[in-house]
């Protein structure tokens, strides 16, 4: 008789939440993590859509698949109290991007901590300082995104939806601090 040889890897799922202002590329930079695709075509959406990627992480230890279920907020202007308990039910970690080429974005970045915080606790937040490939236009240095993640906790990426940039990699870094906690 014979034995299976490979015991099954630990399967587990968690919720990721992107937040950020208005056209900071929340939406692309899902689309490029998810599909491997950036579109320059613009499509204003409205509701919340949820994806789905599954990456490798330690669980505590312990190798195993994570499903990351991504959820993209869309039509911000009408993210109101009421969906934002939904939005936020049960999420493991949070990506919080701003817009490079938009200071405001940036500063936005605190207020934004400050909802998650709130709304979920102290769960792992990954800055995300996006299109970055707009190199004459970027207004936001990297320390500046360094001393604001020192500050509430968060480390962070500069990253491109449009090239692809550090995407996988932001993902990956806040699988792991989920992973690492484990719960
Ligand atoms: P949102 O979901 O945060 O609202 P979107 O943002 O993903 O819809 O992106 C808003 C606009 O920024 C889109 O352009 C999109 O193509 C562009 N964009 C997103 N990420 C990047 C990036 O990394 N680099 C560059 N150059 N552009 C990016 P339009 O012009 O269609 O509004
Ligand atoms: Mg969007």
């Amino acid at each position: 008789m014979s034995v299976p040889e490979a015991v099954a890897q630990k399967h587990v799922k968690a919720k990721v939440c992107l937040v950020g202002d208005v056209a900071v590329g929340k939406t692309s930079l899902i689309k490029r993590f998810v599909l491997e695709s950036f579109e320059d075509r613009y499509v204003a959406t409205v509701g919340t859509k949820v994806t789905k990627k599954t990456v490798q992480v330690d669980w505590k230890g312990v190798p195993a698949t994570l499903d990351i279920m991504v959820w993209d907020i869309m039509g911000e202007k009408g993210f109101r109290a009421l969906l934002r308990d939904a939005y936020f039910e049960g999420a493991h970690g949070v990506l919080a991007v701003c817009d490079l080429t938009r200071k405001d974005t940036f500063y936005d970045l605190n207020n934004w901590v400050q909802m998650v915080r709130k709304q979920v606790g102290d769960v792992p937040i990954v800055f995300l300082g996006n299109k970055a490939d707009l190199v004459e236009r970027v207004v936001v240095s990297p320390e500046e995104l360094a001393r604001m993640g020192a500050i509430l906790n968060a480390k962070y990426f500069l990253t491109s939806a449009k090239t692809g940039r550090n995407v996988n990699e932001a993902f990956q870094i806040l699988a792991d601090a989920i992973g690492h906690r484990g719960d």
